[in-house]
């Protein structure tokens, strides 16, 4: 089994109603245990021009899945929530469920790295993070309070 750490984002529609779903399915597929989920907050959107606050949070799993198993479960969540985006890839969107930690692994492959690339560098990240697991570690960056003394 592994400890497996996933963000959760949502700026369009009925955002908390969405992530508390999407939590439901993602704990639904065999293999997959939710055992934590974060406060949801909202946040001004990062790095995407003038949208709609985002909700936020992030959920603990522990699973049997592969890494590349849970990517793929997640984006069929993702889907299932009718991931509308509009404007393109970087518009407000319904659900964005991101694989930000898989136990310790570091993965670099086709349309999975983990950690997250820009996990390291977001308070809307880090902050559910740590709330969820204080001492937690991400890989090759230091652990996740430290990582969030230095965003502020
Ligand atoms: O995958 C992250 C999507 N995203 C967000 C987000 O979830 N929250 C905030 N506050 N800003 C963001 N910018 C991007 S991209």
């Amino acid at each position: 089994m592994t400890r497996a750490y996933v963000g959760l984002g949502a700026n369009l529609g009925d955002r908390e109603r969405t992530l508390r779903a999407a939590v439901d399915a993602l704990g639904a597929e065999a293999g997959i245990e939710v055992v934590g989920i974060s406060t949801l907050r909202e946040t001004e959107p990062v790095g995407v021009g003038e949208q709609p606050p985002f909700l936020n949070g992030a959920v603990e799993l522990e699973t049997s899945l592969a890494a590349r198993e849970l990517l793929n479960w997640l984006l069929t969540v993702e889907q299932r929530f009718g991931r509308l985006r509009v404007s393109g890839e970087h518009g407000p969107r319904t659900l964005d469920l991101d694989l930000l930690l898989y136990g310790d692994e570091v993965i670099d492959e086709p349309g999975l790295t983990v950690p997250h690339p820009r996990l390291h560098e977001r308070s809307f990240v880090l902050e559910p993070l740590a709330e969820l697991a204080p001492g937690l570690v991400v890989p090759g960056r230091g652990d996740v309070e430290s990582l969030l003394r230095g965003v502020h």
